[in-house]
């Protein structure tokens, strides 16, 4: 049987449309408004320990795809998939007090920056050595078919982790025991300074699907309703028991690495062209567009993302530093 005739058409029905646009741009903004705070403010008054890397320009990635995930996946975000612990329901204010290093933070201040999730939440802690999270995924789904559940396992990674030898692994066995997974790639053309061309031979992330015999997908990875659509059939295929799918999100980092560099090595036109395809005012524009809300509607959105982000700032500077004497609480088994 080949792999479309086991998809279910997941098109989104007329009526829904909106609505899902509604969520998406909702969660997008959250996202970037969140990322500003903490690369272009807080970071930058000294008050983010540790580095800072943020998806601005790629929000469409994390929201399209985990508002699909339902409370039973298990979900791997990378680096730059801040949304995914947004849609799941962390609250903003843990998240900043995360990166500030206080105890609200979900790793009650033991680390800053994004080494954290929520096993409640089904959100595995982001894995910081690229591409290890992909056979942990991989062992994830197998454990979901043990227990008879109909979860996937979502697993986010860039291009540049797609070139470690764990990627081939992970893929390479998720294929062979036909596991529920979704493989997410958000291809951003750089892996830190290096572009894609001298990073891989083969054109696309999507190419070495075939390879292990999955599934693969090319998809806008700027049009949040694109990757939606795209992320309904990969996540039908996973979940029929199919085996895994890896979709393909083309898209652009709209900043340095991390908040320290300036990333010169990019060329000046790609900022310009990419900065064009900026995923937040696509789907702006196309809500104006096809009536699915007016100016004042996005105008307050906005407002009202910028007051619920001031509360959650300041909710997270009022959380203590941790107590030095706790430090090895939960570190050994006592
Ligand atoms: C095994 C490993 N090597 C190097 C690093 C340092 N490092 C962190 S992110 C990164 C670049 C990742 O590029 P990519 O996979 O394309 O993800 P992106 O940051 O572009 O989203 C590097 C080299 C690491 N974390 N793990
Ligand atoms: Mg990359």
């Amino acid at each position: 049987m080949s792999p479309a005739e086991l998809i279910t058409p997941q098109t989104v029905a007329p009526g829904e449309q909106a609505e899902i646009a509604r969520q998406c741009l909702y969660y997008m903004s959250l996202m970037r408004e969140v990322e500003d705070r903490i690369e272009r403010k807080l970071y930058r008054q000294g008050k983010i320990l540790g580095g800072v890397y943020v998806g601005r320009g790629q929000e469409a990635i994390p929201v399209g795809t985990s508002l699909l995930a339902t409370p039973e996946d298990v979900l791997f975000p990378s680096h730059r998939d801040l949304a995914v612990f947004l849609i799941r329901g962390v609250p903003p204010a843990r998240i900043l007090a995360q990166y500030m290093g206080r105890t609200g933070g979900l790793t009650r201040g033991r680390d800053g920056n994004m080494h954290m999730g929520d096993l409640r939440l089904n959100i595995v802690s982001i894995i910081s050595a690229m591409a290890a999270c992909v056979p942990v995924a991989a062992g994830a789904a197998l454990a979901l078919r043990y227990q008879r559940k109909s979860g996937v396992a979502f697993c986010y990674f860039g291009d540049g982790a797609t070139s470690r030898g764990d990627w081939h692994e992970g893929l390479n066995f998720a294929s062979v025991q036909a596991l529920p997974v979704v493989f997410i790639c958000n291809n951003n053309q750089y892996a830190y300074s290096t572009p894609l061309s001298k990073q891989m031979a083969c054109r696309n992330v999507a190419d070495r699907g075939p390879a292990y015999h999955i599934p693969a997908e090319i998809v806008d990875g700027n049009d949040v309703l694109a990757v939606y659509e795209a992320g309904a059939r990969a996540v039908a295929y996973a979940r029929s028991g199919a085996g895994p799918y890896l979709l393909e999100c083309k898209t652009f980092r709209m900043t340095g690495h991390s908040a320290h560099d300036a990333a010169d090595y990019v060329p000046k036109n790609m900022w310009q062209e990419w900065g064009k395809l900026d995923p937040i005012v696509r789907l702006e524009a196309r809500m104006l567009d096809r009536g699915w809300a007016g100016q004042s509607e996005l105008d307050e959105l906005h407002a009202r993302i910028r007051s619920e982000v001031d509360e959650a700032v300041a909710w997270a500077e009022k959380s203590p530093y941790p107590d030095p004497a706790e430090l090895l609480d939960g570190v050994y088994e006592s």
